[in-house]
């Protein structure tokens, strides 16, 4: 039976154990492992009943995605789970699964193939696989509904959310919560049901309701998912699968359920959403620290600045239950600081995503100071002040004075140099580049700027508080802009372009949002201020290279006091509920700019707009890359995906770009080049991968022994 998989007796009843850390995913071996335990069970006439349960911490993560995703690329399927399923559910004894941590996808798909489920209180179970962009492929989507009804099967099949147990229970997916030892609950379970009939999660359909009522529930599926996950295929896959379990015998709609799956699992969207899923977990690996660093405890925290970024991160520290104190220059702006986290809180309640209480104590844990005398005890200080490299520098110089040694000093700056901040300081090894984005109590992305001298300790502190604080942190160098927004810089510098080209307002942005961005680019500007860029830009005028094409419509329309939406007035007019709507005059001032500039005017494809946004951000993540600012090409993507809006569905941009061959990137930059000239110079890693017929995931696993830049 392997080592994966062990069958122990407890008594009369068999003892069915998985044991393939971490998750117990359903790598090769476990089936088979499953299957052979039912025929002892079947065999040993002693036997009356027997236990299905995961070793370690949790039940069966599901299929193992590594192994899916071979099979998305082209590895041949084995024989699938359903002939596993069937073989456990017309077993001639019962067997009751027993579930703490999760049962998703293909676990459970076994758990409901099982006579009866028991669970721990803490245990989820759901059907998570649209988020991989499958739809579950071992009868899930006909099983469920049998035990949970429609409304609900559509629900988790759908949104792919995992579901408590409780609720679980109250639904009838789970049979019995088990209070105590799990094992020795489902012990006793097994010895209550064991002379009863075996029941048949297939057979069952009672739940299944009729047509007419529920044709109005798919209708909802459907446009919820249509709206909710805009473009993805999955879902709706998913929809349909659970609606042929209405319609079909089980055994039809289980084959539906499987040309849907195998559709679904050789799709682009499938394949991109895996490499979402493992580069996820992959960003937390830094080839250079080792997995078990010793780690700086951090159990208070300090936040310099409570306007819209600090008072955010003051929150984010206060969700997670730091004690977090929050320093302000004066009385009127701290409270107006702590009157905007109070109104934020408000808002979570409101839509349900906090309780009161909840809310009450957090607020509790985070305490409004004009001094720092008190962050002379903290473990950590994240500084959130205006973004200007003086003010930073006199800031930690201060905090270097009263902070205790060993405590971490960290920027929140978004551009600044993080050698140049820690050198105001006594202490380089303990500063580090925390960079939250806006909203920061909302957006799941958190850079980790590494300094020349950050210890590696720090760096492994601040990677774990991220997981702590429900964020994805990622690991970036310190160049200007880091990661994230220096590639930002060239897409926008296009999306101008194309307007002083002759593009719309509305056609950039369609283009782009089309593609399956959260918003257009021009848009974007408009939400975060295009004074803020103008302001950056007039600053740095100076390094500007001469004879080389600046963006300029932009910086005209701040002139006229356009600042985006914070002023009702940017590339769109705003109503008084911030609603975009076009406007006209900002089509004609741009034409009459570029005939004054002697642009010429084209009409301008969707297809160019895509790739000139697109590949300005591809050909600038590449030289990150091959500069050492980014570890490899799926943190870029996670970066993106997590702090940009760029649809995980595309898998990020440098993940897009594999997909549509380096090649073809390459030759449309070359193309821009000549066109637009010098602001287009290909990339030379993008050069060199093209020629070699190589993708930037190849070179990023190739890179193992890579070194960050600036550090050696
Ligand atoms: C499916 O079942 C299809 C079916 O319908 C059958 C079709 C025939 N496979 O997330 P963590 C690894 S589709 C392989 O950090 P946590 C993960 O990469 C599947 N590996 O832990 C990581 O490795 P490393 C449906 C997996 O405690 C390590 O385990 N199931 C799998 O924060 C720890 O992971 C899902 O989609 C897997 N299935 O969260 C569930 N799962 O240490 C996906 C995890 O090398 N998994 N790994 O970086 C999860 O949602 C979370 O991992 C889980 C644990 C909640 C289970």
């Amino acid at each position: 039976m392997g080592d994966l998989v062990q069958f122990t007796k407890s008594g009369n009843i068999g003892v069915i154990t998985i044991n393939n850390p971490p998750v117990n995913a359903l790598s090769p071996g476990v089936p088979e492992g499953i299957s052979e335990s039912i025929d002892q069970l079947h065999k040993d006439d002693g036997l009356k009943a027997a236990v299905l349960i995961g070793g370690g911490s949790t039940f069966i993560a599901g299929a193992d995605i590594k192994e899916l995703a071979k099979m998305a690329l082209g590895k041949p399927r084995g024989a699938g789970l359903l002939a596993l399923l069937s073989k456990i559910e017309d077993c001639s004894k019962p067997v009751v699964a027993a579930i703490h941590g999760t049962a998703l996808g293909g676990g459970m798909e076994i758990a409901m193939a099982c006579h009866y489920r028991v669970a721990v209180r803490s245990a989820k179970v759901g059907q998570p696989e649209v988020k991989l962009g499958i739809i579950p492929g071992a009868a899930g989507t006909q099983r469920l509904p049998r035990l949970a009804g429609i409304a609900k099967a559509v629900e988790m099949c759908s949104d792919g959310n995992p579901m408590a147990a409780p609720e679980a229970f109250e639904l009838g997916i789970i049979d019995k919560l088990i209070e105590g030892d799990l094992l020795t609950g489902a012990l006793a379970f097994a010895h209550e049901i064991v002379a009863k009939p075996l029941p048949k999660t297939r057979e069952r359909n009672n739940k299944l309701g009729a047509p007419e009522q529920n044709a109005p529930i798919f209708a909802a599926a459907r446009e919820n998912a249509r709206r909710k996950y805009r473009g993805l295929i999955a879902p709706l896959a998913a929809i349909d699968a659970v609606e042929a379990a209405t319609r079909m015998p089980f055994e039809v709609g289980c084959q539906v359920e499987q040309k849907l799956f195998a559709d679904c699992l050789v799709s682009l969207q499938a394949k991109a959403l895996m490499h979402v899923f493992f580069a996820e977990r992959e960003v937390a690996k830094i080839p250079d620290i080792p997995k078990d660093a010793s780690l700086i405890p951090i159990k208070t925290a300090g936040v310099v600045g409570a306007g819209t970024m600090g008072g955010g991160i003051s929150m984010v520290l206060a969700n997670a239950g730091i004690p977090v104190l929050v320093k302000e220059a004066d009385q009127a702006t701290l409270d107006r600081g702590m009157a905007n986290i109070q109104k934020n809180y408000a808002n979570s309640v409101k839509r349900g995503r906090f309780t009161e209480q909840f809310v009450e104590e957090r607020l509790k844990l985070i305490q409004p100071t004009l001094s720092l005398d008190g962050f002379a005890s903290v473990d950590l200080v994240i500084e959130a002040v205006f973004e200007g490299m003086a003010l930073k520098k006199e800031v930690f110089a201060q905090l270097d004075k009263i902070c205790k040694p060993g405590a971490i000093l960290a920027s929140n700056t978004s551009t600044l140099n993080i050698d140049e901040i820690a050198s105001a300081t006594s202490r380089p090894p303990f500063v580090i580049g925390t960079h939250f984005f806006s909203p920061a109590n909302v957006m799941r992305l958190l850079e980790i700027v590494r300094g020349k001298a950050t210890s590696k300790e720090v760096i492994a502190t601040c990677m774990q508080l991220s997981k702590k604080l429900g964020k994805v942190g990622v690991l970036v160098g310190n160049c200007r802009g880091f990661v994230g927004n220096r590639m930002f810089h060239p897409y926008m510098r296009e999306s101008v372009f194309l307007l002083e080209e002759g593009a719309t307002v509305e056609e950039v942005d369609s283009a782009l949002y089309d593609f399956g961005l959260a918003m257009g680019p021009l848009a974007v500007g408009d939400l975060a201020g295009l004074d803020v860029g103008w302001r950056i830009r007039k600053e740095h005028r100076h390094l500007e290279k001469p004879g080389i094409r600046q963006p300029f419509a932009g910086d005209r329309l701040c002139e006229m006091g356009r600042f985006g939406q914070k002023n009702g007035a940017g590339w769109y007019k705003y109503d008084e509920n911030r609603r975009a709507v076009p406007d006209p005059e900002v089509t004609a001032l741009v034409r009459k700019w570029a005939a004054e500039a002697k642009i010429p005017q084209r009409q301008i494809s969707r297809e160019e707009i895509v790739d000139r946004c697109l590949y300005a951000l591809v050909n600038e993540g590449a030289r990150i890359l091959e500069e050492g600012y980014a570890l490899r090409s799926g943190d870029i993507d996670i970066i993106y995906i997590n702090g940009y809006g760029f649809p995980a569905h595309r898998g990020g941009p440098m993940w897009y770009a594999d997909t549509v061959d380096l090649k073809n990137v390459y030759s449309r930059v070359l193309e821009f080049h000549k066109l637009h000239g010098e602001l287009w110079e290909p990339a030379p890693l993008l050069n060199q991968l093209a020629a070699q017929g190589k993708t930037f995931a190849v070179y990023s696993k190739e890179q193992r022994n890579f070194q960050m830049a600036g550090l050696f």
